[in-house]
């Protein structure tokens, strides 16, 4: 019974209960959170990626502008791309000064290429005579910097492609190649693949993080990718699995959907516009434009730019991390070392305000950013200042705790803060004590009290009968008051207790009170109750109608116009038989029943292009070219059947369909065979 009534809640809160996308193993979230606690308070580490590319440094033929996709790029048959072997000999490399480097930059990881794409492994494999073994340097660099990273009192993580270029059973392999793969077998790839991660997994102590790269082409899936996924775990069962092991990501912006292997978003070369709350995420970047070493590669962020990088992303509970690559003789570039001696001097006074540091409270600040170590009895609120106040006088807007104390992070004497109205005012010097971000350590009473207009949560603006919408003031401390007949709240208007239940067309005004007193601007949201769509007479038969193409599209085509090659009647909306086909589309149509008037919302995971309608209407349009991601719609439908409609197709890569449904305030699932009609 107590089910059925949190599940009637749930409906009536039109807000499905979350899950955040984060990893498909079984695990408490005690346990997740005490596997990943030493990640999210590290916040800062060092990428490096070294390999066989550092040795032509960037240049092939009269081009100057590669990379560490040089072989790829320059088309570099593997024959002749193993000829760096005999150069790459980093006579240089001193393990202990990588890692001394990346301790006093502030960083708490490092995160190396043990193999890039182009298949060569830094260590000493024994399922490869494709590794540093083969070069005239014959150390295993990986034990090496293992040790020395350690010894530093840092963590080691293993970077680690999934693509790779010269193994004779990747596939799809390159035309362009030689020798030309006879008999590829990617099932024995696969075994490859796991003897390495085995190896790395094993001969290297405990690992940190790994890293793995390279999942997006047509032969990595969710199988190989869960699979994948539990063979790192069985052997280091702390070790913490990046989202790109699976085929979950959604392109760059990095951060994968529900359902997925992988504990961390990875957002590649850009900062999210703000965090995820309860989503794990770490954006890499390069401090120039190339990951591996290119000598002619100039375009140095300044350090300046990097701290705020780091900054900006820590603010918004995420961590950074920052890419080396060291030439083919072992040493980095001088412009990196400059620039980790200078972070390493901001984070000595400043890692205060980054380590084990949480995301801002703030909404956002004008002239900075922040970061918070919240507490019960008392918190700390860093603010990370880049544009200073020339009057002395840095304005916090927008705060409800009383002041404990404020301080300049690496001054000798505290500073002078007083509240103004909601605001905090710290006299501060004239000219910032530090031009890179100087950084206030304001320490408050009590958990954050910050006044901002509270969030109205629901996951759809209309409704049939009723909806419940979650409103969060973002504070205990603060009542949020709310009118439904468009006025603005004020203190004897009613007070929102988590969820209000909406049962007429209404604009939704909220507004957050402290101690009597409104703090905040006002939030509104406007909430339309709608006729169910009709339903259908229920159809004769089971599952869903497919028309099968093939063609190459960059959006869903115009079926009518084609010819199918093929069609049949499935009993699920999925690859099945298809996973690896290139050029393919579909055309499904059928029914789909619904047990209850009510909003429901449809879920379309697709890579490449895909649309969905219900009843004629569009609902979800995830048409174009991309990377497995999906989108959700909403339909108002009465109890019954409904027509239909999901196009897709995949032009190349790898590819991805999906659909999943749920009643409004129920968390998606997939749609059971007995709910699909033609
Ligand atoms: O193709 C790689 C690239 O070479 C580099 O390793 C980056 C770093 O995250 N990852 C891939 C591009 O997304």
């Amino acid at each position: 019974m107590r089910v059925m009534k949190l599940l009637a809640l749930a409906m009536l809160v039109g807000l499905a209960v979350s899950v955040p996308a984060q990893g498909i193993n079984q695990e408490s979230k005690a346990e997740r959170d005490a596997r990943m606690k030493w990640w999210r308070e590290a916040r800062f580490g060092m990428f490096i990626h070294w390999g066989l590319y550092a040795v032509p440094a960037g240049k092939w033929g009269d081009r100057t502008n590669y990379g560490e996709w040089i072989m790829e790029s320059a088309k570099i048959p593997v024959d002749e791309y193993r000829k760096f072997l005999g150069g790459f000999n980093p006579t240089k490399f001193d393990a202990r000064e990588w890692a001394r480097m990346a301790k006093d930059a502030g960083m708490r990881y490092i995160t190396i290429t043990t193999k890039h794409h182009d298949g060569f492994a830094l260590y000493d494999s024994k399922v490869s005579d494709y590794d540093i073994m083969a070069t005239p340097f014959k150390r295993d660099i990986m034990k090496e910097l293992e040790e020395a990273t350690r010894a530093e009192g840092l963590t080691m993580c293993w970077y680690h492609s999934i693509m790779d270029w010269q193994h004779p059973d990747y596939e799809p392999h390159r035309e362009w190649s030689n020798p030309q793969p006879t008999d590829a077998n990617f099932a024995r790839f696969e075994k490859y693949l796991h003897d390495q991660v085995s190896e790395l997994l094993t001969n290297y102590g405990p690992i940190g993080v790994m890293w793995f790269d390279g999942e997006w082409e047509r032969t990595w899936n969710h199988e190989r990718g869960s699979r994948l996924d539990a063979l790192c775990r069985k052997l280091q069962p702390k070790v913490i699995v990046n989202n790109r092991v699976d085929v979950g990501r959604g392109g760059m912006a990095g951060m994968s959907d529900a359902g997925f292997a992988g504990d961390f978003g990875t957002p590649e070369q850009e900062i999210p516009a703000q965090g995820i709350p309860g989503v794990d995420w770490e954006s890499c970047m390069t401090m120039n434009t190339h990951w591996g070493y290119n000598a002619w590669d100039k375009n140095y962020k300044s350090t300046r730019e990097l701290i705020r990088n780091l900054i900006d992303i820590v603010s918004k509970g995420g961590n950074y991390l920052l890419n080396v690559g060291p030439k083919a003789d072992g040493t980095f570039p001088e412009e990196s070392v400059v620039r980790l001696k200078e972070i390493g001097q901001w984070m000595k006074v400043n890692g205060d305000a980054i380590y084990a540091t949480q995301a801002s409270p703030f909404k956002s600040l004008k002239w900075g950013r922040a970061t918070m170590k919240p507490g019960k009895t008392q918190s700390e609120v860093f603010l990370h200042v880049f544009d200073w106040p020339r009057d002395g006088k840095l304005i916090v807007p927008g705060v409800g705790n009383e002041i404990v104390g404020a301080q300049i992070l690496g001054a000798s004497s505290r500073s002078v803060a007083r509240k103004s109205g909601g605001d905090v005012v710290v006299e501060v010097p004239k000219t910032a004590p530090n031009g890179h971000a100087t950084v206030v350590k304001l320490t408050l009473k009590g958990m954050p009290i910050i006044y901002a207009a509270p969030t109205i949560n629901s996951d759809s603006d209309e409704f049939v009968d009723a909806i419940g919408v979650r409103i969060d003031s973002g504070s205990a401390e603060l009542v949020t008051r709310f009118t439904t007949d468009g006025s603005t709240p004020t203190a004897n208007s009613a007070a929102a207790k988590g969820n209000v239940v909406l049962t007429k067309s209404t604009t939704l005004k909220v507004r957050s009170f402290h101690n009597g007193k409104p703090v905040s601007g006002v939030a509104d949201r406007k909430f339309t109750k709608v006729k169910p769509w009709a339903a259908s007479p229920a159809p004769a038969g089971k599952g869903l109608k497919r028309e099968v193409y093939r063609g190459d599209w960059d959006k869903c085509p115009n079926w009518d116009s084609l010819k199918a090659e093929k069609a049949d009647v499935i009993e699920q909306i999925d690859l099945k038989g298809y996973g690896a086909d290139e050029h393919l589309g579909f055309r499904i149509t059928g029914m789909v029943y619904v047990d209850a008037d009510d909003v429901y919302r449809f879920n379309l995971l697709a890579d490449d292009g895909a649309k969905l309608s219900i009843d004629g209407k569009l609902v979800v349009d995830h048409d174009g070219l991309h990377s497995p991601s999906d989108k959700t719609g909403t339909a108002p439908l009465a109890k019954g059947w409904h027509q239909i409609t999901v196009e897709w197709f995949n032009k190349t890569g790898g590819s991805a369909l999906e659909v999943k449904m749920a009643r409004l305030g129920q968390p998606f699932a997939s749609v059971r065979p007995a709910n699909w009609g033609h």
